[in-house]
């Protein structure tokens, strides 16, 4: 099922997920809904508090060429284990964040553990693209957005543009056109 993703500002975006007790069916569901919602977007990664839920999962797959076979990626209670020294800036998006890319320095590969779908604990070490994907995924658990990299001045613009953006939104929900 895809489910509707919120759009900051949004007190659920704000707050830290709790982790999941154990990886049962309802979880693996959830898993399988959010990873429906961010191909369906399309987006390289959703967190569920994206989608209302203050969990810690989050999913992922960054394979973009269509002729490539998807990776997709399921994690519950991801944790980041060892970080790099070396960091590497990327121009971020997020799909609560429509339409707005700034960039943001990070460590360049990171070492993750998690429960996977199976609910068995596993560690993958991730650089480049996945590196970025999931730290932004794991930010999104403790209530972080990749705008609060940003300076003041330009995280407010942004804000003020993404009320205008719902704000228009519901409006357009309220009267749709006529067909
Ligand atoms: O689809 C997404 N693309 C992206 C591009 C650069 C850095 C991070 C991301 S994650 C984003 C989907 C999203 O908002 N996940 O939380
Ligand atoms: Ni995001």
């Amino acid at each position: 099922m895809i489910r509707p993703i919120l759009i900051h500002p949004d007190p659920r975006l704000k707050k830290v997920a709790e982790p999941v007790p154990a990886v049962d069916d309802a979880v693996r569901a959830l898993m399988d809904d959010m990873l429906e919602t961010m191909y369906d977007a399309p987006g390289i990664g959703l967190a569920a508090p994206q989608i209302g839920i203050g969990r810690r999962i989050i999913v992922l797959d960054c394979i973009r060429d269509a002729e490539e076979e998807p990776q997709p990626v399921a994690m519950a209670n991801p944790e980041i284990v060892w970080a790099s020294e070396e960091t590497h800036t990327h121009e971020e998006g997020c799909l609560s964040i429509p339409d707005i890319y700034a960039d943001v320095t990070r460590p360049a590969e990171v070492k993750v553990r998690f429960l996977n779908r199976d609910g068995a604990e596993e560690e993958r070490h991730m650089e480049g693209i996945w590196a970025v994907c999931v730290q932004h995924e794991i930010d999104h658990l403790d209530g972080k957005l990749f705008i609060d990299y940003l300076g003041p001045m330009r995280r407010q613009m942004i804000t003020t543009k993404m009320k205008k953006l719902k704000r228009e939104r519901a409006k357009a929900a309220e009267k749709p056109a006529a067909e």
